[in-house]
């Protein structure tokens, strides 16, 4: 018995600890899980990972991949033979996924801040393209604008530590007026903190910041790191749970699950 996990790039953090739930779950059901890791993000890769699967015979995958509804629809068309559960898409799309809220979480970070008086925003979201990065990024914008107030700068990283402290060195000559700087995940965070400390910066009496993810490190980032919390673990157990509940009852509904996001408060904003 195989489930299938096509997902993005293992170095990521995020991915990573997916892959280790869906693993940890399908054992748990008895099923063994092949991963097929996408080289980039293109359509053609997705669908190359997913040939990979099937010529293994296996016939029910998790897709973890940033995928736009329209990729994700057309993967769904030409693929009748599986039966694909997607991770990271709008939730609000129509194929059968397993996803956080991607509002609850973004909005109550920029909620905090502003609480705290904070007026000088500067984003640094993800990859233009990413899905992800996108709903979180229109969430921060959103919610700024509620308080009539435009972010100073946005910029874009690539998810991993080194893109994180690049914007930050960027942020810190372009913009030092900032006093809270949001961030769409937590890897990038690590890279800004390392920034800020290079350059003498208190965190959070100069500067605050909040990530997004919480992955299993961010606590013992320095300081400790107040993140936006979504549980991976869950997501995991969850896509598990849902794809063999599908295959059990066919004609039952592919019903989609949106999980919480939630602020996790710890020291890095005040
Ligand atoms: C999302 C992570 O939050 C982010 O850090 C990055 O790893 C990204 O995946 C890669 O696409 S989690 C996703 C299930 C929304």
């Amino acid at each position: 018995k195989t489930l299938g996990l096509v997902t993005t790039s293992l170095a990521l953090h995020a991915p990573s600890q997916i892959a280790a739930a869906v693993k940890k779950y399908a054992s748990e059901q008895g099923y063994q899980v092949l991963i097929s890791m996408i080289d980039d993000g293109s359509d053609s890769s997705i669908q190359y990972a997913i040939n990979e699967l099937k010529s293994q015979r296996v016939e029910r995958m998790i897709i973890n991949a940033p995928l736009e509804t329209p990729v994700a629809e057309s993967l769904v068309d030409e693929n009748p033979d599986v039966e694909c559960l997607f991770l990271d898409v709008d939730p609000y799309s129509s194929v059968f996924n397993v996803t956080f809220n991607p509002a609850e979480g973004a909005r109550a970070s920029v909620k905090y801040l502003y609480d705290l008086g904070h007026r000088q925003f500067c984003l640094l979201s993800g990859p233009e393209d990413s899905v992800p990065a996108r709903l979180r990024l229109n969430t921060w914008r959103d919610t700024l604008a509620s308080y009539q107030l435009t972010p100073l700068a946005v910029h874009h990283g690539q998810w991993d530590a080194q893109s994180g402290y690049l914007a930050t060195l960027q942020m810190l000559r372009e913009t030092p007026q900032a006093t809270a700087l949001l961030i769409a995940n937590d890897q990038m965070a690590l890279g800004a903190l390392s920034a800020l400390h290079q350059h003498k910066r208190k965190i959070p009496q100069d500067i605050s910041l909040i990530g997004y993810d919480d992955t299993y490190e961010s606590a013992f980032f320095e300081p400790a790191l107040t993140t936006v919390a979504i549980d991976f673990d869950l997501q995991g157990k969850m896509a598990v749970q849902q794809l063999l509940q599908s295959a059990e009852s066919p004609l039952a509904s592919r019903a989609s699950t949106i999980l919480p996001s939630r602020l996790v408060i710890r020291n890095s904003a005040g």
